[in-house]
């Protein structure tokens, strides 16, 4: 009886909108080299699909480059899918900026229109980041930026779950000295 209680009272409720969960939350604005200029931001993208029945909207939660000198990087592979989280230890050796089949979606929210909105939910699986985002290590982004033609590396520490409408950006860092590598152990 005691058991079942606190399975029970460990179940999350799933928010009906994406609002409730995150509305205050994004965008997260990082400026990762403190000059006042933002150069990401964790922040999601809305879909409207109009062709299906019932209609829905879809929220695609991803990190996006304020510019173009501002890199994403992956770990360098030979085949797609490139990933983007980092958990430690990483270093940003061996990284690289991929244009095509990046998994860049951190997590995605299908919100149905009216009456079903019960249906509605967050993907939250391998096609996004389940394992990784819900695990207890924290999670990192590798960037570059380039300034005056120069590339320098750094790295953002966030947390992001949406079984529990968390998003944050705890630490940004960009390494002062150029072309130079950074690591976290
Ligand atoms: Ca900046």
């Amino acid at each position: 009886m005691i058991d079942n209680f606190k399975e029970t009272s460990n179940l999350v409720e799933i928010p009906k909108y994406f609002d409730d969960c995150f509305k205050d939350k994004f965008p997260i604005e990082i400026d990762v080299d403190k000059d006042g200029i933002i150069d990401f931001n964790l922040t999601y993208e809305e879909n409207n699909d109009i062709g299906n029945t019932p209609k829905f909207d879809s929220y695609t939660i991803q990190l996006i480059p304020a510019s173009n000198k501002n890199k994403i990087l992956s770990p360098k592979k030979n085949s797609s899918p490139y990933t983007i989280i980092f958990e430690t230890p990483f270093s940003s050796e061996n990284t690289r900026q991929y244009f095509v089949g990046v998994k860049n979606t951190l997590d995605i929210f299908y919100e149905f229109e009216s009456p079903y909105e019960n249906y509605n939910y967050f993907l939250s699986n391998n096609l996004t980041y389940k394992n990784i985002l819900q695990n207890d290590l924290p999670d990192y982004f590798v960037i570059s930026k380039d300034i005056g033609g120069i590339e320098y590396f750094g790295w953002i520490k966030f947390i992001l779950d949406t079984s529990t409408c968390e998003a944050e950006v705890l630490f940004a860092y960009l390494e002062t000295n150029p072309n130079t590598h950074v690591k976290v152990n």
